[in-house]
């Protein structure tokens, strides 16, 4: 990615389309220059004014709207920065696009350019900067207010802290060297240094037993609809969704490919995929359709295992035995048991359920509600949200670890643990050098932000 500090971008920082208000963002030194060209005489800082948007060379008027002008450092970027404030429409918000790349030293930003130099100059760090792009990804309560936790830097004291203590100990095996013909000295800093790292390695090990919480909301949690063919799976998916998100039919077999449903219940993002039924099969393409299956169910949080009822018992395959955990059993069709005389009592292990009928939907629901809610709901501290932080937060413990279990007599070499160990945090945070993920953090950005 481009980033020379000494070029000024531009972009619309709204979304593409027609709109009430768009805005478009400059950043660089020459958004002075923009603001004098084309919305001057340029106001005061961080004052919403109303201006004329003009042509910079012709001085046709192209918009009224409103400006304002962030000299650097206090703005988004840390750079000189103006933003136009127009009337959202495509002819509107082109003419200006087109006016601003007459402006001599100026260019199209590329996606998450603004951000990136936001971290370049310090205004924000790199899990911060993850953290803004989750919150614009975010789809549910649950998702934004983990993102804005982020975003707002709750991640990064963490980690902040952590190496700081770090540092502090390091600090001390340090001293300790310096002082090594005074053996009294040295053994006590080193065991001050040891108690700091031993509860830093627990809070670390606390900190990556958390089931994956924030990293699952961060996703979705993942539901499978399993069972066998002709149970129901399929209406069930497309009654969960209210919409005909799957195919339903009476030939048994019919769903191959895996369909899946994005919600947000009560906040939290779930993913339903429906599946191939479970059946012995001589079909290839069905065979396959299963190994599929079993691939989604495996990979799932949750596995609902659809029984009919005129068939409650319908032994759950034994790929599905290790799920068992995470399985909840469900029995449809219930509609067609109150029909016939002398029902057969329901196996009270499983929730019943008729799609036809809508009975025991919402019940359903509301249990996939509570089983996600207690699985990634309920966040107080804040949680590892992507794998690029745990393996991070896991190179740092191991180095702990390799710590806590080396010979004091080589004080040198535990001196490097704690150097690996602090710049392992530090990558988290973009501290110390990462140039190698900037681009894949940044690219994940849409043009403006
Ligand atoms: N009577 C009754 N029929 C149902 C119910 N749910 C689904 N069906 C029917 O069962 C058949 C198979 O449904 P489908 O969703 O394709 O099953 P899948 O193979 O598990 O995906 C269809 O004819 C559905 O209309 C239900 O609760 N009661
Ligand atoms: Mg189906």
């Amino acid at each position: 990615m481009a980033n020379d500090p000494e070029q000024t971008i531009f972009a619309l920082a709204s979304a593409q389309g027609r709109a009430g208000v768009a805005v478009v963002r400059v950043s660089g030194p020459g958004a002075g220059r923009v603001m004098d060209f084309m919305a001057g005489p340029r106001p005061q800082s961080r004052r919403a004014v109303g201006r004329f948007i003009r042509h910079p060379e012709s001085g046709e008027k192209l918009d009224r709207g409103v400006v304002i002008w962030f000299p650097e450092p206090k703005s988004f970027t840390g750079e000189d920065v103006a933003e136009l404030y127009l009337h959202g429409g495509r002819a509107v918000v082109q003419a200006v696009l087109g006016a601003l790349s007459l402006v001599p030293g100026l260019r199209m930003a590329e996606p998450g350019e603004f951000a990136r130099r936001a971290f370049e100059s310090g205004k924000i760090d790199l899990a911060e900067v993850e953290g803004l792009a989750d919150l614009i990804d975010a789809e549910t309560e649950g998702q934004r207010r983990q993102a804005l936790a982020q975003a707002s830097g709750a991640l990064s004291d963490l980690y902040d802290g952590w190496r700081a203590s770090l540092v502090e100990a390091l600090g001390l095996i340090e001293a300790g060297l310096d002082f090594s013909d005074e053996a009294d000295i040295g053994a006590k800093t080193f065991a001050d240094a040891t108690a700091i790292v031993a509860v830093l390695h627990q809070a670390m090990i606390n900190h990556l037993a958390d089931g994956h919480r924030g990293e699952i909301l961060r996703d979705g949690f993942r539901v499978a609809l399993t069972g066998p063919p002709n149970a129901g799976k399929s209406s069930l998916l497309n009654a969960i969704a209210r919409r005909d998100a799957a195919i339903v039919s009476e030939e048994a077999g019919t769903t191959r490919d895996v369909i899946e449903v994005r919600l947000d219940l009560g906040g939290l993002p779930v993913i339903v995929s429906d599946t191939a039924g479970f059946r012995e099969t001589q079909g290839a393409i069905e065979r396959e359709g299963m190994r599929r299956s079993l691939e989604v169910a495996k990979g799932a949080d949750l596995v609902l295992w659809l029984a009919e009822a005129e068939a409650p018992q319908t032994a759950i395959p034994v790929e599905l035995a290790p799920l068992a955990d995470r399985t909840l059993l469900v029995l449809n069709k219930i509609d067609l048991l109150s029909n016939g005389n002398g029902a057969p009592a329901l196996p009270d292990d499983m929730v019943p359920l008729s799609v036809k009928t809508g009975a025991g939907l919402d019940d359903l629901i509301k249990r996939l509600t509570v089983i996600a809610r207690e699985r990634i709901g309920h966040q107080g501290e804040p949680v590892l949200t992507q794998v690029r932080h745990r393996r991070l937060v896991e190179a740092c413990r191991d180095s702990l670890a390799t710590f806590l279990a080396g010979s004091r007599d080589e004080v040198e070499l535990r001196a490097e643990d704690l150097r690996r160990a602090a710049d392992a945090l530090g990558r988290i945070t973009g501290r110390v050098d990462v140039e190698d993920v900037l681009d894949h953090i940044f690219g994940r950005f849409c043009i403006g932000k």
